[in-house]
């Protein structure tokens, strides 16, 4: 299946919940008052658009009926995406992949797919010619790193792991040293989603990225924050707090394949200063995306 149309797949109750809801809003009023507003507003936060940008979009459209003179209530959807178009401009936002060995840290918290991602990840980087290495960095549970061999297997690529328990800082030491050793390309880190503690989560992270910076200085090239579509609004306080602590330079978006609140793409785009770099739509090994923000808004709109 071609991009778009997996993506546009992939956005079938994003685009129900939404703008199916608009446009049955709008069918049938005769003015644009108050209360249509209102309800537009409300339908943009039951679709996980965040309440801020949800205003502020709302707002937005005000501006334009007002500087038109529009009156039909019909045209409130074209405005409308016009708007959510202009937040999401910028296309796309490409991996940071350097001359020689780029290292990508891959973190968030427990289920929302990193080591999905990684495997999907590895398969990509690797059908565009390059050699790729990963290291089994989430230590917590032995059924991680069979779940990391899992993957490597199906990419066909190589992985460096430790036994459960053992120090994270320590296999992203090995495995920089075996990705120099044997020139990889791309050296993709997984690491633990849970610990007993935030604060402590975050101790690690840091830990990981120094001894890899001290190893490849200028390394790690990318953090990629992996956040769960379907948790929504929740998705935005795991940016804001892995964000501040871990210096990611990315997000994937996963299972944005149905989930009704794919609208959180707006919202992240227009609360976080992060580009989101790929979307997961779907648990197979090619259901990973570049995301482009302009399909998005398209195949949002249909
Ligand atoms: N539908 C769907 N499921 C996904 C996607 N990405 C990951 N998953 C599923 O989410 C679950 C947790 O993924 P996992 O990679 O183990 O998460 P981790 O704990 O962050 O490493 C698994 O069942 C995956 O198959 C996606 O894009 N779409
Ligand atoms: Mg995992």
């Amino acid at each position: 299946m071609g991009f778009f149309s997996k993506l546009k797949e992939g956005l079938t109750k994003t685009s129900q919940n939404f703008v199916e809801k608009i446009e049955t809003l709008v069918t049938g009023r005769k003015h644009i008052d108050e209360e249509l507003y209102e309800e537009l507003e409300e339908i943009l936060i039951q679709a996980d658009v965040g309440v801020n940008t949800s205003m502020e979009l709302v707002e937005a459209v005000r501006k334009k009926v007002r500087e038109r003179k529009v009156e039909d209530p019909a045209e409130l959807k074209d405005i409308l995406q016009e708007e959510i178009s202009a937040i999401l401009d910028e296309g796309k936002s490409p991996l940071n992949l350097i001359e020689g060995l780029t290292v990508i840290v891959v973190v968030g918290v427990n289920g929302v797919g990193k080591t999905t991602t990684i495997g999907k990840l590895a398969n990509w980087l690797k059908e565009e010619g390059r050699k790729v290495l990963l290291a089994a960095g989430d230590t917590f549970r032995a059924a991680a790193i069979d779940q990391l061999e899992i993957w490597s297997n199906r990419a066909g690529v190589e992985v460096i792991k430790h036994n459960e328990g053992a120090d994270p800082a320590a296999v992203a030491y090995d495995a920089v040293q075996a990705a120099k050793a044997r020139k990889v390309d791309c050296l993709i880190v997984d690491t633990a989603g849970r610990l007993h503690t935030k604060t402590n989560l975050m101790e690690e992270l840091k830990k990981v990225k120094r001894v890899i910076e001290r190893e490849l200085p200028g390394a790690p090239h990318e953090v990629l924050l992996v956040l769960d579509a379907t948790t929504g609004q929740n998705a935005v306080s795991q940016a804001k707090l892995f964000g501040e602590a871990a210096g990611v330079t990315g997000i994937a978006l996963t299972k944005l394949d149905g989930t009704a609140k794919g609208g959180v793409v707006i919202s992240i785009k227009r609360e976080l200063n992060v580009p989101v770099k790929f979307i997961g739509v779907g648990e197979g090994m090619d259901d990973l995306r570049e995301f482009d923000s302009r399909d998005f808004a398209q195949a949002l709109f249909g």
